[in-house]
C-alpha cells in the first residue's frame, strides 16, 4: 500500500512494558509487537505514541475496591468498569515504553487514564464516552485523515481508540499483526465485530507490505 506523508500517521497505542510479558496486566505475547512496529516506524512519515498513564489508586484498579479482584468487574459513575490489577502507575517502569520500541521519532506522547475516577481506553474519549483527550483536534489541526493503529490491548484501547477514531470521521486500518489481545470472555472476537461495524479496516502490517 503506498502512504500520503501528509495524511497518513501510525498511532502506537500504550507498548509499556506492563503490558508485556512480566508486567503487571500482561497482554500474552504483548512483547511481540515491538518488531513490527519498529518496521512501522520506519515507513510512516508521522508517529505518535499514547501511554496509559494512571495515578496511584486510580478508580479502574481492582485493589482501589474492597473485596473486588482483578478481572472482576465494578458500577461506576459513568457505567460498568472491568477492574485491572494496579499497572501503568505514573513515573513507575511498568508504564514505561517497551526498552526496544523505537519510540524516539514520536511526534507526540498522548497520556490518557490520568483522571482517578475514570478510566481511558480510547485515546479519544475517556470511558465516560464524554470527556475528550484532545487527540481528534490535534490530528484535525495537524491534517491526518487515515489512521494505522497497532499496539495494547486489541480488544481494549485499540479496539476503542478505532471504534472512536472512526466515529469522528478518520479513516482508520488496525493492523492486527501489530496487536495483541487480553482477551477476556470473548473480547477479542466482539472487538473485532465492533470495529468491523464501526467501519474500521481490519489489516495485517504483512499484508499491505509493510
Ligand atoms: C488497557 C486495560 C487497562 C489497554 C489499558 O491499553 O488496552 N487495557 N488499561
Ligand atoms: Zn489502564
Amino acid at each position: 500500500m503506498k502512504l500520503d506523508d501528509s495524511t497518513d500517521a501510525l498511532l502506537v497505542i500504550d507498548v509499556q512494558n506492563d503490558f508485556c510479558p512480566e508486567g503487571a496486566l500482561a497482554v500474552p505475547k504483548g512483547d511481540e509487537v515491538v518488531p513490527v512496529i519498529n518496521r512501522l516506524v520506519k515507513r510512516f512519515a508521522h508517529v505518535l505514541l499514547t501511554q496509559d498513564w494512571h495515578p496511584p489508586h486510580h478508580r479502574s484498579f481492582a485493589s482501589a475496591h474492597a473485596g473486588k479482584k482483578p478481572f472482576e468487574t465494578a458500577e461506576l459513575g459513568y457505567g460498568t468498569q472491568v477492574l485491572w490489577p494496579d499497572h501503568c502507575v505514573q513515573g513507575t517502569a511498568g508504564a514505561d515504553f517497551h526498552r526496544d520500541l523505537a519510540h524516539g521519532k514520536a511526534e507526540l506522547i498522548l497520556r490518557k487514564g490520568f483522571r482517578p475516577e475514570i478510566d481511558s481506553y480510547s485515546a479519544f474519549f475517556e470511558n465516560d464516552r464524554r470527556t475528550p483527550t484532545g487527540l481528534s483536534g490535534y490530528l484535525r489541526t495537524r491534517g491526518f485523515k487515515r489512521l494505522f493503529m497497532t499496539g495494547l490491548a486489541t480488544d481494549f484501547c485499540v479496539h476503542y481508540s478505532a471504534v472512536d477514531g472512526a466515529a469522528l470521521g478518520f479513516e482508520v486500518v488496525v493492523l492486527e499483526d501489530g496487536c495483541r489481545a487480553i482477551d477476556l470472555a470473548g473480547s477479542l472476537v466482539a472487538a473485532r465485530e465492533a470495529m468491523t461495524k464501526a467501519g474500521v479496516r481490519l489489516d495485517t502490517a504483512a499484508a499491505l507490505g509493510f
